[in-house]
């Protein structure tokens, strides 16, 4: 049976409307036909990085995905891999990140995959772009809506800026 597959995107190295579009276009061929919704795509301040570190491309994009979390989480395993990816200290600029945010109400906890995504409901640069494509989504670790999550953020939470593009 196929699942609702949420996805944040984010990118703050390289071309980073380009890393996003590749990212986008190797799910949409894993997606079922017809499936896939993009939110906006917005600049946002490092979060919880190296000092210094350049400012963030961020997307969410769904989708319906046939097959099991664990197999979707090595497709986007796979994609970061091709698109350059590289692992050095946490939170260092990257390419392309694809963070597997929400898997139906699946709730998953092994230490290579956890879903819902621990920071999800802590994060603006996941929760507006979220809010955009699926408003009515409940998170099943979260007692509270998207929108009251977005009211109950950190106000230390940087603002984004939408980015004018067609992607
Ligand atoms: N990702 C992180 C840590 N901090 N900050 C922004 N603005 N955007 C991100 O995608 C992001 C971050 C860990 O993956
Ligand atoms: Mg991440
Ligand atoms: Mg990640």
């Amino acid at each position: 049976m196929p699942h609702l597959a949420v996805i944040a995107l984010g990118s703050n190295l390289g071309d980073r409307l380009v890393n996003l579009q590749a990212a986008c276009e190797a799910l949409r061929s894993i997606a079922l036909p017809h499936t896939l919704r993009q939110s906006s795509v917005y600049q946002t301040e490092p979060v919880a990085c190296p000092d210094d570190s350049p400012d963030f491309y961020n997307a969410v994009v769904s989708f319906h995905f046939d097959g099991a979390a664990e197999d979707l989480h090595a497709h986007t395993r796979a994609i970061e891999l091709k698109l350059g990816r590289k692992r050095s200290t946490i939170n260092a600029p990257r390419i392309i990140d694809m963070d597997l945010l929400l898997f139906g109400d699946h709730i998953i906890n092994t230490p290579d995959l956890q879903i819902p995504h621990p920071r999800l409901h802590l994060r603006r640069f996941v929760l507006e772009p979220l809010a955009e494509i699926h408003s009515e989504i409940l998170i099943p670790t979260q007692q509270f809506s998207i929108e009251r999550l977005l009211q109950q953020l950190d106000s230390r939470e940087p603002a984004l800026q939408n980015v004018t593009c067609e992607w």
